[in-house]
Protein backbone atom coordinates (compact mmCIF):
# COMPACT_ATOMS: atom_id res chain seq x y z
CA UNK A 1 0.00 0.00 0.00
CA UNK A 2 1.53 3.58 -1.18
CA UNK A 3 3.18 5.48 1.67
CA UNK A 4 0.90 8.87 2.47
CA UNK A 5 2.50 12.05 1.12
CA UNK A 6 5.29 13.16 3.62
CA UNK A 7 2.56 16.66 4.58
CA UNK A 8 0.13 14.48 4.51
CA UNK A 9 1.29 12.38 7.58
CA UNK A 10 2.79 15.54 9.28
CA UNK A 11 -0.82 17.27 8.83
CA UNK A 12 -2.45 14.41 10.36
CA UNK A 13 0.50 14.35 13.07
CA UNK A 14 0.15 17.74 13.81
CA UNK A 15 -3.50 17.53 14.24
CA UNK A 16 -3.01 14.32 16.34
CA UNK A 17 -1.17 16.39 18.38
CA UNK A 18 -3.51 19.44 18.72
CA UNK A 19 -5.95 17.68 20.13
CA UNK A 20 -3.89 15.34 22.53
CA UNK A 21 -2.73 18.82 23.34
CA UNK A 22 -6.30 20.53 23.94
CA UNK A 23 -7.40 17.03 25.59
CA UNK A 24 -4.74 18.17 28.32
CA UNK A 25 -5.61 21.45 28.81
CA UNK A 26 -7.62 20.86 32.23
CA UNK A 27 -8.46 24.05 34.04
CA UNK A 28 -5.62 24.12 36.00
CA UNK A 29 -3.43 23.92 33.36
CA UNK A 30 -5.05 26.56 32.02
CA UNK A 31 -4.63 29.14 34.79
CA UNK A 32 -0.71 28.33 35.06
CA UNK A 33 -0.43 29.01 31.11
CA UNK A 34 -2.65 32.27 31.65
CA UNK A 35 -0.44 33.29 34.62
CA UNK A 36 2.87 32.24 32.65
CA UNK A 37 4.30 31.78 36.24
CA UNK A 38 4.64 28.75 38.27
CA UNK A 39 5.07 31.09 41.33
CA UNK A 40 3.40 29.71 44.65
CA UNK A 41 0.56 32.12 44.00
CA UNK A 42 -0.03 30.90 40.71
CA UNK A 43 0.25 27.12 41.60
CA UNK A 44 -2.19 28.15 44.84
CA UNK A 45 -5.08 29.61 42.29
CA UNK A 46 -4.67 26.87 39.63
CA UNK A 47 -5.10 24.96 42.94
CA UNK A 48 -8.03 26.63 44.07
CA UNK A 49 -9.44 26.68 40.46
CA UNK A 50 -9.67 22.75 40.44
CA UNK A 51 -11.40 23.01 43.55
CA UNK A 52 -13.74 24.81 42.54
CA UNK A 53 -14.41 21.96 39.49
CA UNK A 54 -14.41 19.04 41.94
CA UNK A 55 -16.93 21.09 43.77
CA UNK A 56 -18.40 21.10 39.91
CA UNK A 57 -18.68 17.65 39.36
CA UNK A 58 -19.84 16.55 43.18
CA UNK A 59 -22.91 18.85 42.01
CA UNK A 60 -23.12 17.68 38.19
CA UNK A 61 -23.20 14.04 39.35
CA UNK A 62 -26.00 14.51 42.11
CA UNK A 63 -27.70 16.49 39.53
CA UNK A 64 -27.57 13.85 37.11
CA UNK A 65 -28.65 11.24 39.36
CA UNK A 66 -31.29 13.29 41.66
CA UNK A 67 -34.52 11.85 40.13
CA UNK A 68 -33.19 8.10 40.84
CA UNK A 69 -32.55 8.65 44.33
CA UNK A 70 -34.34 9.72 47.63
CA UNK A 71 -34.66 13.04 49.44
CA UNK A 72 -32.36 14.82 46.96
CA UNK A 73 -34.71 17.10 45.43
CA UNK A 74 -37.66 19.52 46.82
CA UNK A 75 -37.26 22.15 49.85
CA UNK A 76 -35.91 21.41 53.54
CA UNK A 77 -38.56 23.16 54.85
CA UNK A 78 -36.01 25.89 56.45
CA UNK A 79 -36.17 29.71 55.00
CA UNK A 80 -32.36 31.55 54.40
CA UNK A 81 -30.82 34.46 54.86
CA UNK A 82 -33.00 35.98 51.64
CA UNK A 83 -35.83 34.78 53.15
CA UNK A 84 -36.37 32.17 50.55
CA UNK A 85 -37.52 28.79 51.37
CA UNK A 86 -35.07 26.50 51.18
CA UNK A 87 -34.22 23.31 48.43
CA UNK A 88 -32.16 20.45 49.66
CA UNK A 89 -29.74 20.76 46.58
CA UNK A 90 -29.19 24.02 47.84
CA UNK A 91 -27.69 22.65 51.14
CA UNK A 92 -25.60 19.94 49.56
CA UNK A 93 -24.28 22.49 46.74
CA UNK A 94 -23.36 24.89 49.48
CA UNK A 95 -21.86 21.89 51.67
CA UNK A 96 -20.05 20.87 48.71
CA UNK A 97 -18.24 24.31 48.13
CA UNK A 98 -16.89 24.46 51.93
CA UNK A 99 -16.22 20.43 51.89
CA UNK A 100 -13.98 20.83 48.91
CA UNK A 101 -11.67 23.43 50.42
CA UNK A 102 -11.23 21.64 53.80
CA UNK A 103 -7.68 20.86 54.64
CA UNK A 104 -6.40 23.16 51.55
CA UNK A 105 -4.45 25.95 52.74
CA UNK A 106 -5.99 28.03 49.89
CA UNK A 107 -9.70 29.36 50.87
CA UNK A 108 -9.63 30.78 55.02
CA UNK A 109 -13.19 31.82 54.30
CA UNK A 110 -16.48 31.43 52.68
CA UNK A 111 -19.48 33.43 51.91
CA UNK A 112 -22.79 32.49 50.32
CA UNK A 113 -26.14 33.19 49.40
CA UNK A 114 -27.35 30.56 51.99
CA UNK A 115 -25.20 31.63 55.10
CA UNK A 116 -26.23 34.81 56.84
CA UNK A 117 -22.02 35.10 57.83
CA UNK A 118 -18.61 33.39 55.67
CA UNK A 119 -17.90 30.62 57.22
CA UNK A 120 -14.50 30.08 58.39
CA UNK A 121 -11.95 26.81 57.83
CA UNK A 122 -10.06 27.38 60.84
CA UNK A 123 -7.22 24.89 59.08
CA UNK A 124 -6.88 27.13 56.49
CA UNK A 125 -6.58 30.26 58.27
CA UNK A 126 -4.61 32.45 58.38
CA UNK A 127 -2.24 31.31 55.62
CA UNK A 128 -4.95 30.67 53.10
CA UNK A 129 -5.51 34.35 51.90
CA UNK A 130 -8.67 33.59 49.86
CA UNK A 131 -12.25 34.00 50.16
CA UNK A 132 -14.82 32.24 47.93
CA UNK A 133 -17.86 34.37 47.46
CA UNK A 134 -20.67 32.02 45.69
CA UNK A 135 -23.97 30.98 44.35
CA UNK A 136 -24.10 27.71 44.94
CA UNK A 137 -27.03 26.61 43.39
CA UNK A 138 -28.13 29.82 40.81
CA UNK A 139 -31.92 29.07 39.34
CA UNK A 140 -32.87 27.28 42.31
CA UNK A 141 -36.57 27.07 40.86
CA UNK A 142 -35.16 24.70 38.12
CA UNK A 143 -34.31 21.96 40.76
CA UNK A 144 -37.18 20.13 40.64
CA UNK A 145 -38.12 19.93 36.99
CA UNK A 146 -34.89 18.72 35.82
CA UNK A 147 -34.05 22.35 34.02
CA UNK A 148 -31.11 24.19 33.84
CA UNK A 149 -28.99 25.11 36.44
CA UNK A 150 -25.88 26.60 37.61
CA UNK A 151 -23.18 27.92 40.31
CA UNK A 152 -21.58 31.17 40.74
CA UNK A 153 -18.26 32.25 42.04
CA UNK A 154 -15.86 34.91 42.89
CA UNK A 155 -12.20 34.75 44.43
CA UNK A 156 -11.00 37.88 46.72
CA UNK A 157 -7.91 38.45 48.25
CA UNK A 158 -8.19 38.43 52.05
CA UNK A 159 -7.51 42.13 53.30
CA UNK A 160 -6.74 42.74 57.34
CA UNK A 161 -6.91 40.28 59.87
CA UNK A 162 -10.64 39.95 60.18
CA UNK A 163 -10.69 39.32 63.50
CA UNK A 164 -14.18 40.37 64.76
CA UNK A 165 -15.70 37.98 61.54
CA UNK A 166 -17.55 40.77 60.24
CA UNK A 167 -15.96 40.22 56.74
CA UNK A 168 -15.82 44.13 56.22
CA UNK A 169 -12.70 44.13 54.03
CA UNK A 170 -15.53 42.14 51.61
CA UNK A 171 -17.55 45.35 51.30
CA UNK A 172 -15.40 46.41 48.35
CA UNK A 173 -16.21 47.07 44.92
CA UNK A 174 -16.35 44.28 42.26
CA UNK A 175 -12.87 45.36 40.80
CA UNK A 176 -11.23 43.52 43.96
CA UNK A 177 -12.20 40.69 42.38
CA UNK A 178 -9.09 38.06 41.41
CA UNK A 179 -11.26 35.69 39.67
CA UNK A 180 -14.86 34.69 38.88
CA UNK A 181 -16.92 32.53 36.88
CA UNK A 182 -20.22 30.10 36.83
CA UNK A 183 -20.64 26.60 36.30
CA UNK A 184 -23.58 25.77 34.27
CA UNK A 185 -25.20 22.36 34.29
CA UNK A 186 -27.19 21.83 31.51
CA UNK A 187 -26.75 18.99 28.35
CA UNK A 188 -23.62 18.99 29.51
CA UNK A 189 -21.55 20.76 32.06
CA UNK A 190 -19.45 23.44 31.40
CA UNK A 191 -17.24 25.72 33.66
CA UNK A 192 -16.96 29.89 32.26
CA UNK A 193 -14.06 31.65 33.81
CA UNK A 194 -11.42 35.21 34.19
CA UNK A 195 -9.01 35.66 35.71
CA UNK A 196 -9.03 39.31 34.07
CA UNK A 197 -7.07 37.65 31.56
CA UNK A 198 -10.08 36.74 28.71
CA UNK A 199 -13.14 34.64 29.51
CA UNK A 200 -12.64 30.81 28.53
CA UNK A 201 -15.06 28.04 28.66
CA UNK A 202 -14.33 24.53 29.72
CA UNK A 203 -16.69 21.09 29.00
CA UNK A 204 -16.87 18.55 31.63
CA UNK A 205 -15.93 14.55 30.26
CA UNK A 206 -17.43 12.27 32.25
CA UNK A 207 -15.10 9.61 30.61
CA UNK A 208 -12.06 11.86 31.66
CA UNK A 209 -13.57 13.57 34.69
CA UNK A 210 -12.18 16.28 33.46
CA UNK A 211 -13.08 19.73 32.53
CA UNK A 212 -11.44 20.23 29.30
CA UNK A 213 -10.24 23.74 27.62
CA UNK A 214 -13.80 24.23 24.71
CA UNK A 215 -13.07 27.72 24.15
CA UNK A 216 -10.68 30.41 24.68
CA UNK A 217 -11.01 33.96 24.81
CA UNK A 218 -14.60 34.06 24.10
CA UNK A 219 -15.80 37.94 22.83
CA UNK A 220 -19.49 38.60 22.98
CA UNK A 221 -21.86 39.47 20.24
CA UNK A 222 -21.81 43.36 20.51
CA UNK A 223 -25.59 43.23 20.08
CA UNK A 224 -28.46 40.46 19.87
CA UNK A 225 -31.66 39.73 19.16
CA UNK A 226 -32.46 38.11 22.40
CA UNK A 227 -33.69 39.93 25.54
CA UNK A 228 -33.81 37.78 29.31
CA UNK A 229 -36.47 39.36 31.64
CA UNK A 230 -39.54 38.12 33.73
CA UNK A 231 -42.00 40.32 32.05
CA UNK A 232 -44.61 38.95 34.86
CA UNK A 233 -42.86 41.44 36.54
CA UNK A 234 -43.71 44.03 34.04
CA UNK A 235 -46.73 45.95 36.51
CA UNK A 236 -43.96 46.32 39.25
CA UNK A 237 -41.51 47.89 37.30
CA UNK A 238 -40.66 51.70 36.90
CA UNK A 239 -41.89 53.52 33.77
CA UNK A 240 -38.48 53.45 31.76
CA UNK A 241 -38.27 49.54 32.02
CA UNK A 242 -42.19 49.27 30.47
CA UNK A 243 -41.14 51.31 28.05
CA UNK A 244 -38.32 49.44 27.08
CA UNK A 245 -39.96 46.50 26.94
CA UNK A 246 -42.87 48.10 24.67
CA UNK A 247 -39.65 49.13 22.46
CA UNK A 248 -38.96 45.65 22.04
CA UNK A 249 -42.19 44.34 21.07
CA UNK A 250 -42.84 46.76 18.73
CA UNK A 251 -39.48 46.78 17.26
CA UNK A 252 -38.82 43.76 14.89
CA UNK A 253 -35.98 41.43 15.35
CA UNK A 254 -36.11 40.87 19.17
CA UNK A 255 -36.88 37.37 20.58
CA UNK A 256 -37.77 36.45 24.19
CA UNK A 257 -35.60 33.64 26.25
CA UNK A 258 -36.01 33.42 30.06
CA UNK A 259 -35.04 29.91 31.09
CA UNK A 260 -35.71 30.60 34.95
CA UNK A 261 -31.92 30.47 35.51
CA UNK A 262 -29.50 33.26 35.18
CA UNK A 263 -26.30 31.64 34.85
CA UNK A 264 -27.87 29.59 31.89
CA UNK A 265 -29.55 32.99 30.42
CA UNK A 266 -26.09 34.94 30.34
CA UNK A 267 -24.14 31.77 29.03
CA UNK A 268 -26.21 32.30 25.56
CA UNK A 269 -26.03 35.91 25.67
CA UNK A 270 -22.43 35.40 25.77
CA UNK A 271 -22.74 33.19 22.93
CA UNK A 272 -24.87 35.17 20.93
CA UNK A 273 -25.55 38.22 22.16
CA UNK A 274 -28.51 40.19 23.87
CA UNK A 275 -29.43 41.58 27.23
CA UNK A 276 -30.57 40.25 30.63
CA UNK A 277 -32.33 42.40 32.86
CA UNK A 278 -33.46 42.11 36.57
CA UNK A 279 -34.88 45.40 37.70
CA UNK A 280 -35.94 46.79 40.64
CA UNK A 281 -39.38 46.55 40.66
CA UNK A 282 -41.16 49.42 42.96
CA UNK A 283 -41.63 47.24 46.10
CA UNK A 284 -38.10 45.74 45.88
CA UNK A 285 -36.33 48.97 43.71
CA UNK A 286 -33.24 47.19 44.50
CA UNK A 287 -33.95 44.25 42.42
CA UNK A 288 -33.91 40.74 43.39
CA UNK A 289 -30.14 39.29 42.53
CA UNK A 290 -27.53 39.38 45.09
CA UNK A 291 -24.35 41.99 44.28
CA UNK A 292 -21.68 40.22 46.21
CA UNK A 293 -22.01 36.69 44.63
CA UNK A 294 -23.89 37.03 41.57
CA UNK A 295 -24.13 40.12 39.69
CA UNK A 296 -20.61 41.10 40.38
CA UNK A 297 -18.73 38.04 39.26
CA UNK A 298 -21.18 37.66 35.91
CA UNK A 299 -20.26 41.47 35.53
CA UNK A 300 -16.37 40.51 35.76
CA UNK A 301 -16.89 37.65 33.03
CA UNK A 302 -19.08 39.54 30.51
CA UNK A 303 -16.59 42.77 30.84
CA UNK A 304 -14.24 40.47 30.18
CA UNK A 305 -15.88 39.51 27.33
CA UNK A 306 -16.27 42.76 25.93
CA UNK A 307 -19.77 43.31 27.36
CA UNK A 308 -21.22 45.57 29.35
CA UNK A 309 -23.31 45.39 33.72
CA UNK A 310 -25.04 48.37 34.91
CA UNK A 311 -27.57 49.14 37.97
CA UNK A 312 -29.09 51.26 34.75
CA UNK A 313 -27.13 54.33 36.78
CA UNK A 314 -23.64 52.78 37.35
CA UNK A 315 -21.29 50.02 36.22
CA UNK A 316 -21.92 47.16 38.65
CA UNK A 317 -18.02 46.37 39.21
CA UNK A 318 -17.81 49.95 40.46
CA UNK A 319 -20.48 49.12 43.58
CA UNK A 320 -19.21 49.12 46.66
CA UNK A 321 -21.18 46.76 48.79
CA UNK A 322 -22.70 48.11 51.88
CA UNK A 323 -23.42 45.00 53.44
CA UNK A 324 -22.87 40.89 52.84
CA UNK A 325 -26.25 39.86 51.04
CA UNK A 326 -27.07 43.40 49.59
CA UNK A 327 -29.19 43.39 45.98
CA UNK A 328 -29.24 45.28 42.84
CA UNK A 329 -30.60 45.87 39.80
CA UNK A 330 -28.95 44.25 36.64
CA UNK A 331 -28.52 45.02 33.40
CA UNK A 332 -25.96 42.62 31.57
CA UNK A 333 -25.05 41.74 28.28
CA UNK A 334 -23.62 42.97 24.63
CA UNK A 335 -22.69 46.53 25.01
CA UNK A 336 -25.52 47.91 22.26
CA UNK A 337 -28.28 46.25 23.95
CA UNK A 338 -26.95 47.50 27.50
CA UNK A 339 -26.73 50.89 26.33
CA UNK A 340 -30.22 50.56 24.52
CA UNK A 341 -31.64 49.98 28.05
CA UNK A 342 -29.87 52.69 29.55
CA UNK A 343 -31.10 54.96 27.13
CA UNK A 344 -34.60 54.55 28.45
CA UNK A 345 -34.12 54.62 32.18
CA UNK A 346 -31.89 57.75 31.57
CA UNK A 347 -33.67 59.61 29.30
CA UNK A 348 -36.56 57.93 28.98
CA UNK A 349 -35.96 56.56 25.16
P1 LIG B 1 -31.48 31.92 43.17
O1 LIG B 1 -30.00 32.09 43.29
O2 LIG B 1 -32.15 31.86 44.50
O3 LIG B 1 -31.84 30.84 42.27
O4 LIG B 1 -32.05 33.30 42.51
C1 LIG B 1 -31.56 33.75 41.31
C2 LIG B 1 -32.51 33.43 40.17
O5 LIG B 1 -33.03 32.15 40.28
C3 LIG B 1 -31.86 33.64 38.81
O6 LIG B 1 -31.10 32.55 38.41
C4 LIG B 1 -33.04 33.83 37.90
O7 LIG B 1 -32.74 34.57 36.76
C5 LIG B 1 -34.02 34.58 38.80
O8 LIG B 1 -33.60 34.35 40.16
C6 LIG B 1 -35.41 34.10 38.64
O9 LIG B 1 -36.23 34.92 39.44
P2 LIG B 1 -37.78 35.11 39.09
O10 LIG B 1 -38.41 33.79 39.29
O11 LIG B 1 -38.24 36.19 40.02
O12 LIG B 1 -37.83 35.58 37.67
Amino acid sequence: MARAPESLELNTNEVADKALDRDCTTLSRHVLQQLQSFSPQAQDLSALMNRIALAGKLIARRLSRAGLMEGVLGFTGEVNVQGESVKKMDVYANDVFISVFKQSGLVCRLASEEMEKPYYIPENCPIGRYTLLYDPIDGSSNTDTNLSLGSIFSIRQQEGSDLNGEAADLLASGRQQIAAGYILYGPSTMLVYTIGRGVHSFTLDPSLGEFILTEENIRIPDHGSVYSVNEGNFWQWDEPIREYVRYVHRTEGYTARYSGAMVSDIHRILLQGGVFLYPGTLPKPEGKLRLLYESAPLAFVIEQAGGRATTGHMDILEVVAKKLHQRTPLIIGSPKDVAKVESFIQNGH
